[in-house]
C-alpha cells in the first residue's frame, strides 16, 4: 500500500469522530491532572491520546519552548499508561451495568446477583438509610469513598445525619502526625477545606532550583504522574545530582539516580538520626536558618539525644549501619554532601510514613530539612505531604445552590479501623470491653459519638485495599446492609454487597463531582496549578448506568431533603439530567468569563464563548516564579509554624505536656523521633523486631505499580499479563535458600493470610525483603483453612498479610508493610 493510501485509509477511519478532553480525576492521580484527549465515534471511545493543548507539534518540548517556557510550566500534561488504558476498564466484559441485588448469600462462592430496577434500588436503599438512622443515630453509616480528613463523604449526612466521619487517611497519615506536632501545621484546613493558606507543596519547576534531590522511599516515575517526573528528568539532564534511598532498585533509581542507596525497610529513622549526628558533630547545620526557625530548647534536647547524652549511645553512622544496612561511610558521605550543598529537595514519601516508626521517620526528615535550611525557600521541600500549592488561576464554579449543612459529624474513628469498629462494637455491646478500651482501639475522641456502623457504603474497594483482609471480611458480614456504586463484578468488595449499583466511569461517562465535591472544572492540587480544564461527559454509560448525583437526588427526595440537597435539579428526569447539569456548568463559566474583578484580564486571559471554549476546554497561564513550601507566609515575613513556641520543634512541646490517650490518638507518642525498635514494648506487626519475625522473616513492602491505580485496572486486559505480571519479588539469596526459581508457584503466608502466586527472583530487591505490588483483587479458591476462612487467595492481594494493630498510639496507619514467609507450592494459580 502506498503511503498516500495508508494516510487516506487512516483518515477515513477517523472520520466523524469527535474530540473531548478529560483527566483521570482519580484518587492518587488528582495530584497530577494529566490531560486525556479522547476521540469518540458512534457513542464509543476510540482512542485516548496525549495533551495537545500546547506545543502540539513538538516531541521534546524543552527544545521548543526554551528554559523560560519550562520554568513557566507551559508544557503538555501527558498521561501515563493508566490514562491511556481506560478503554479496558470501560468496555470490560465484567462491567456492572444494571442495579443488582444479592440473592442466596453474600461472599465469595455464595449466592449470586439478580437484576433489579432503579426504582427498587432507590426504595430499598432509602428505607435502609432511614431505618439505620432511626435505630442507631449518628456514626452508623460509613460511606468509604473518602470519609477521612475529619469528614464523612456520605452525601446526605449534612441534611439527615447518620454519617460517621473519619480522621487520618491512607496516604499521608504518618506525615500528618509529624507535621502536626513538630511543625505545628495541619493540612486539612488548607488542602481540604481551603480556609487557610499554609500550602506545604512545591511547583514542579522549583525542582530546578535545587542543588541536590533525594528521593527517600519515593519512586515518582511510577507513582507520581504528570509534571514532577518530567521536571526530575530535566533536573537530571541539567546535572542536579539525584540520590534514591529505597529497599528496591526502582525505576526512578534506574533512570534518575546518580547514587542508589539500598536500605532495610522500616529503618529509615536510624539512618536519619545518624545523618543528624554528623551534622551536629561537624557543625554542618545552617546556623542562620535554625536561629530563625527552630525552637532552641528542642534543638538542644534533640542534639543531646542524638549525641548520646540521654542514653549513652551516640547515634553515629557506625551505630546506624548494622540497623539499616547502609555502610557507615556511605551515611557519613551522604550527611556531608547533604549539609554542604545548599538547597536540597529531600522528599521522604508516604510509604516510609505508613509503617512502624513511620511518623517519627517523617518527623526526622522534616527536622533534617530544617537543620540544613531547606524546609522552605526556592529549591527546598517540606518532605512528605507534598500536597497543596495555591491556584494560579481563578476557576469557574457551578452553583447547584445546595443548602448549607444542618449537621456536621464529629470524627469518630481512625479510617484504618473499620473492622475493629464493627467487631469491637459487638464486644462493647456485650460488656466485654469498656468504652475507654473501645475508644482507644479505634481512635474515637472522648466527645465524639461511638462508632456503631450498620450501613456500609462502598464506592471503592476497601475490603481488599486496607489491612487484614480476612478480618475485614469477617466484619463486613456483621454489617446489616452493604451497598455502593461499583465498576466490575469481580472485585472483592462487590461480593459482599446486598445491592450493587452500576457506577459510571466518572471521567468519561458522567457529569458528577468527584472526591470531596471537586467539580468538573479541574485544577489539580499541586505541582502545576497554572491551568484548568473542563472534563465534559462524552459517552453514555452502558446498560442502565446512571450518575451518582442523580441517584442521591432521588434518595434525598424520598427522605424529604431534596430541596436542600439539589434544589435546581430536584425535578429533572434522568433523560434530561446531563443536559441540565451542563447548563449549570455553562452558567458558572459565563459568570467567570464576565471577569467582574478583572483578574482574568490581569492574567492576560481572553475568555472564549462557551461553545468555542468546549472545543478545547483548557485555560493555562505561565508560572512567574515557582511556588515553594509555605511561600505565602514567608513572603509576608511571617513564620508558618503553629507550634506552642511558634517555631519548628525538634522536641514537640505539645507532646511533652499532653497525654494523647485522652485524644483521638488514644495512646502515647514520644516528643522526639527516637529509635525504639520495640516501641513502648509493643513491636508492631510490620516490625522486624517483632518476635514473629522468627516465623515470618521476610520484610514485605507493598508499593504501587505503573499498571494499576490503586486497585483499578486489576482486571484490565490492556495491562494485565501481557505487559505486567503480578509476582512476588524475592532476592536470589532468599530464593535459593527456599529452593525457589524464577516463575515458580509459591505460597506467601503469615498468620493473617495465604496467597498462591508466581515468584519473581530478582536482585532489584534487598535480601530479607519481599515485595508484592499493591492493588490486586483477592480471588480465593475454595480451599478453606484456619488462616484463610474464605479460601486461599490466588491473585496476590498484599493486604491479606498486613496486620491492623496499632502501637500504643494510633497516629499513623500501619498500612504498607508486613512480615511474611514464602515457600514453594505445587498447585496451580490463575
Ligand atoms: N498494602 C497497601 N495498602 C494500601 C496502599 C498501599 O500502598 N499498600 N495504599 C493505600 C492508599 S494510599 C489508597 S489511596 C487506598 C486506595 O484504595 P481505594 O480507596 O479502595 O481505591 P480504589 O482501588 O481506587 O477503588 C476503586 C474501586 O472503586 C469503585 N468505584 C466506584 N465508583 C467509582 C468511581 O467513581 N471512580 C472510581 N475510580 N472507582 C469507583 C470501582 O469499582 C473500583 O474498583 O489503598 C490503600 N491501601
Ligand atoms: N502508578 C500508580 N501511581 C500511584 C498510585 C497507584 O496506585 N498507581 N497511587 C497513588 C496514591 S493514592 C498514593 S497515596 C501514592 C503513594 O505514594 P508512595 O507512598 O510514594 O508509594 P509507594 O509505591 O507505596 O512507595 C514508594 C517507594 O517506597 C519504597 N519503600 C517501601 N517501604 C520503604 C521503607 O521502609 N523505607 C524506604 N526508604 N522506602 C520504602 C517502595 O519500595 C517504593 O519504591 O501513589 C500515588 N501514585
Ligand atoms: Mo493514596
Amino acid at each position: 500500500m502506498s503511503k498516500e493510501q495508508t494516510v487516506s485509509n487512516l483518515k477515513g477511519k477517523h472520520q466523524g469522530e469527535q474530540v473531548f478532553y478529560t483527566t483521570c480525576l482519580q484518587n492518587g492521580c488528582w495530584d497530577a491532572t494529566c490531560i486525556l484527549r479522547t476521540r469518540v465515534k458512534d457513542g464509543k471511545i476510540t482512542a485516548i491520546e496525549p495533551d495537545d493543548s500546547v506545543n502540539p507539534e513538538f516531541g521534546r518540548e524543552d527544545a521548543a519552548i526554551g528554559e523560560e517556557g519550562i520554568k513557566q510550566g507551559l508544557i503538555q500534561m501527558r498521561p501515563c499508561v493508566l490514562g491511556h488504558s481506560w478503554k479496558g476498564e470501560i468496555y470490560a466484559e465484567d462491567r456492572i451495568i444494571y442495579p443488582m441485588k444479592r440473592v442466596g448469600g453474600k461472599g465469595f462462592g455464595k449466592g449470586h446477583f439478580e437484576r433489579i430496577s432503579w426504582d427498587e434500588a432507590i426504595d430499598t436503599i432509602s428505607e435502609k438509610i432511614r431505618e439505620t438512622i432511626e435505630k442507631y443515630g449518628d456514626a452508623s453509616i460509613l460511606h468509604t469513598h473518602h470519609s477521612f480528613f475529619t469528614l464523612s463523604s456520605f452525601p446526605l449526612t449534612p441534611y439527615v445525619g447518620g454519617g460517621i466521619a473519619g480522621w487520618s487517611d491512607q496516604s499521608t497519615s504518618g506525615h500528618t502526625a509529624a507535621e502536626k506536632f513538630f511543625l505545628g501545621y495541619d493540612m486539612v484546613p488548607t488542602a481540604i477545606f481551603g480556609i487557610e493558606d499554609k500550602f506545604p507543596g512545591f511547583e514542579a519547576p522549583d525542582l530546578l532550583n535545587s542543588n541536590l534531590i533525594v528521593l527517600w522511599g519515593w519512586d515518582p516515575l511510577v507513582g507520581w504522574h504528570g509534571t514532577v517526573p518530567y521536571y526530575l528528568k530535566l533536573a537530571r539532564e541539567k546535572g542536579i545530582p539525584i540520590i534514591c534511598i529505597d529497599p528496591r532498585y526502582t525505576l526512578s533509581a534506574e533512570v534518575l539516580a546518580d547514587q542508589y542507596i539500598p536500605i532495610r525497610p522500616g529503618t529509615d529513622l536510624a539512618m536519619m538520626l545518624a545523618v543528624a549526628q554528623v551534622l551536629y558533630e561537624e557543625e554542618l547545620w545552617n546556623k542562620e536558618y535554625v536561629a530563625q526557625n527552630v525552637d532552641k530548647e528542642g534543638f538542644n534536647k534533640f542534639r543531646n539525644y542524638v549525641m548520646g547524652g540521654e542514653d549513652g549511645v551516640p547515634k553515629t553512622p557506625e551505630w546506624a549501619a548494622p540497623i539499616c544496612t547502609v555502610p557507615a561511610e556511605t551515611i557519613r558521605a551522604f550527611a556531608r554532601l547533604y549539609g554542604t550543598t545548599g538547597k536540597v529537595h529531600l522528599q521522604c514519601h508516604y510509604s516510609v510514613g505508613k509503617r512502624h516508626l513511620g511518623d517519627y521517620a517523617a518527623a526526622a526528615s522534616m527536622i533534617l530539612q530544617a537543620m540544613v535550611g531547606s524546609l522552605t525557600g526556592p529549591g527546598g521541600c517540606e518532605s512528605g505531604s507534598i500536597l497543596g500549592t495555591p491556584k494560579r488561576i481563578p476557576v469557574p464554579f457551578a452553583d447547584f445552590k445546595k443548602a448549607p449543612p444542618d449537621f456536621w459529624p464529629k470524627p469518630s474513628f481512625s479510617t484504618h479501623k473499620f473492622a475493629e469498629c464493627v467487631l469491637m462494637r459487638e464486644k462493647f455491646d456485650q460488656g466485654e470491653v469498656t468504652e475507654k478500651e473501645f475508644r482507644n482501639a479505634v481512635g474515637c475522641p472522648p466527645d465524639a459519638p461511638l462508632p456503631n456502623i450498620h450501613l456500609l457504603w462502598l464506592d471503592n474497594n476497601q475490603l481488599n485495599n486496607h489491612q487484614q483482609v480476612n478480618k475485614r471480611l469477617e466484619a463486613v458480614q456483621k454489617v446489616d446492609f452493604v451497598t455502593g456504586f461499583q465498576w466490575h463484578f469481580n472485585s472483592p468488595s462487590v461480593q459482599y454487597m446486598d445491592i450493587v449499583l452500576p457506577a459510571p466511569n466518572h471521567m468519561f461517562e458522567s457529569t458528577d463531582t468527584f472526591l470531596n465535591g471537586q467539580q468538573r472544572f479541574m485544577n489539580g492540587p499541586c505541582a502545576a496549578r497554572n491551568y484548568f480544564l473542563y472534563c465534559r461527559k462524552m459517552v453514555d454509560g452502558p446498560g442502565e448506568v446512571r450518575t451518582r448525583e442523580w441517584f442521591w437526588t432521588q434518595v434525598a427526595k424520598k427522605l424529604g431533603v431534596g430541596e436542600k440537597y439539589n434544589p435546581r435539579l430536584i425535578d429533572t428526569p434522568w433523560e434530561k439530567w446531563d443536559e441540565e447539569v451542563e447548563k449549570i456548568y455553562q452558567e458558572g463559566y459565563e459568570r467567570w468569563a464576565k471577569d467582574d474583578d478583572g483578574k482574568l484580564k490581569e492574567l492576560g486571559i481572553n475568555p472564549l464563548p462557551w461553545q468555542e471554549f468546549l472545543k478545547k476546554p483548557i485555560v493555562r497561564v505561565p508560572i512567574d516564579e515557582p511556588f515553594y513550601p509555605f511561600k505565602l507566609w514567608i513572603e509576608r515575613g511571617e513564620l508558618p509554624w503553629g507550634t506552642p513556641s511558634g517555631k519548628i520543634e525538634f522536641s514537640s512541646k505539645y507532646l511533652e505536656t499532653h497525654d494523647l490517650s485522652m485524644t483521638e490518638f488514644g495512646g502515647k507518642m514520644d516528643s522526639m523521633p527516637k529509635w525504639e525498635p520495640s516501641y513502648m514494648n509493643q513491636p508492631a506487626y510490620d516490625s522486624p523486631y517483632n518476635p514473629r519475625a522468627k516465623k515470618y522473616p521476610l520484610s514485605l513492602v507493598t508499593p504501587v505499580t505503573m499498571f494499576r491505580c490503586m486497585s483499578c485496572h486489576d482486571q484490565n486486559k490492556m495491562l494485565r499479563d501481557e505487559v505486567y505480571q503480578h509476582r512476588v519479588w524475592i532476592n536470589p539469596a532468599d530464593a535459593k535458600a527456599r529452593k525457589i526459581k524464577n516463575n515458580d508457584l509459591v505460597m506467601v503466608y503469615n498468620e493473617f493470610g495465604e496467597s498462591i502466586m508466581k515468584a519473581f527472583v530478582t536482585s532489584k530487591l534487598m535480601p530479607g525483603t519481599t515485595c508484592i505490588h499493591f492493588g490486586t483483587w483477592m480471588q480465593p479458591n475454595d480451599v478453606k483453612t484456619p488462616t484463610s476462612p474464605y479460601g486461599i487467595d490466588t491473585n496476590g492481594s498484599c493486604n491479606l498479610f498486613i496486620g491492623d494493630n496499632h502501637l500504643p498510639h494510633t497516629v499513623n496507619a500501619l498500612l504498607t508493610a508486613g512480615l511474611v514467609e514464602i515457600k514453594r507450592f505445587g498447585g496451580e494459580a490463575r
